[in-house]
């Protein structure tokens, strides 16, 4: 795992497997329940390696803003899978006090100021909080995670080009997983987006994220340039096969939950997951590179995630008691009246 400490590798990995535990609790809510969650929702299964990685780099006081596959990097960010999960089914224990929803989960203590499933409009959101960073001279950075369907809007662009001619302090990461609202990308859009912001000037480059360590290493040389001053960034991460549970807006888990030996043999996974988890998903490539190079046997991974199990369970029970707002309070904690 490179640089890595064996501290540190097992945090991240714990962060990843707290992700894809508390995704799996959501599809739950929806498919077990009777009206819990009733409309759409995208989950971040397979690419927690992104935003596990790219905010493993940053500091406490950092900007973030993501998309409508928010859940992943508010964890990622640090964010508490209780206060995510109550948030997604509404209730007042979510960090938005149940008002904003799967959509809109924000932390603003975790510098996650705001969320919009709007494609491309977290783009020009985080050049803004750098730009803001930048006037008051902190040393802070912005970071927007967002798909390559948003490499199509007119918004991206500007924002890229603003960033670029005043140096602002801001990374962009591309999360290129081959899809854009459920369309299949082939062709133009889908591998060398990178170019498109070369042209503008940028520094940029192509990162393997099915790789943590590939992630923590593009990542923290992004970080470091933006703290010099030196300009944006821009990762064009490829995040591998798409998840095959990924269904438009209501994800499907074949087989349940995810059994982690399917990570070492994926001859016992079911056939739909087997191609995707020799070649794309992150976290079973992480759990083998551990295995292989002796820093994580499977016993002690399969230890960890019990205790990820369990704090998930705990964090949906929270969730699940927790009350829905009182409609007397509709108009508490909202800008306009
Ligand atoms: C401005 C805008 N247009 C269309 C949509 C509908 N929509 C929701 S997700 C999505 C595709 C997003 O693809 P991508 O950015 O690659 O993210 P991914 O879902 O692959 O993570 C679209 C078009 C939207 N939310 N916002
Ligand atoms: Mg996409």
């Amino acid at each position: 795992m490179g640089e890595l400490s064996l501290e540190t590798t097992k945090a991240l990995l714990r962060r990843m497997l707290l992700i894809r535990r508390a995704e799996e609790q959501v599809i739950h809510f929806a498919t077990d329940y009777k009206e819990l969650l009733t409309g759409h929702y995208h989950v971040y299964i397979g690419q927690e390696a992104t935003g596990v990685g790219v905010c493993h780099a940053l500091q406490p006081g950092d900007y973030l803003f993501t998309t409508h596959r928010n859940h992943g990097h508010v964890i990622a960010r640090g964010g508490e899978s209780g206060p995510v999960l109550a948030e997604i089914i509404g209730r007042v224990g979510g960090y938005n006090r149940g008002r904003g929803g799967t959509f809109h989960v924000s932390a603003p203590h975790l510098g996650i100021l705001h969320t919009s499933a709007i494609v491309a409009g977290c783009v020009p959101l985080a050049a803004g909080a750098a730009l803001s960073a930048q006037q008051r001279g902190t040393s802070q950075i912005s970071v927007a995670f967002f798909g390559e369907g948003a490499m199509d809007e007119g918004a991206s662009y500007e924002a890229l080009s603003i960033a670029a001619l005043w140096t602002l302090p801001v990374l962009f990461v591309c999360e290129t997983n081959g899809m854009a609202g459920g369309r299949r990308e082939k062709g133009e859009s889908g591998p060398r987006l990178v170019d498109r912001a070369l042209a503008l000037g940028i520094t940029a480059e192509v990162v393997d994220g099915t790789r943590l360590a590939a992630v923590c290493d593009a990542a923290g040389r992004a970080v470091e340039r933006l703290r010099a001053g030196s300009g944006p960034v821009f990762l064009q991460v490829q995040t591998g096969n798409t998840w095959p549970g990924h269904s438009g807006g209501r994800a499907v888990l074949q087989g349940g939950d995810f059994d982690l030996t399917w990570a070492y043999d994926a001859a016992a996974a079911p056939q739909e997951l087997r191609e995707w988890i020799e070649t794309s998903d992150s976290v079973s490539i992480l759990l083998r590179d551990l295995d292989r190079s002796g820093v994580l046997s499977r016993a002690a991974a399969i230890e960890l995630d019990r205790e990820v199990r369990a704090e998930t369970q705990a964090a949906a029970k929270m969730a699940l008691e927790s009350p829905y707002p009182s409609p007397e309070g509709a108009l508490q904690h909202v800008f306009g009246r």
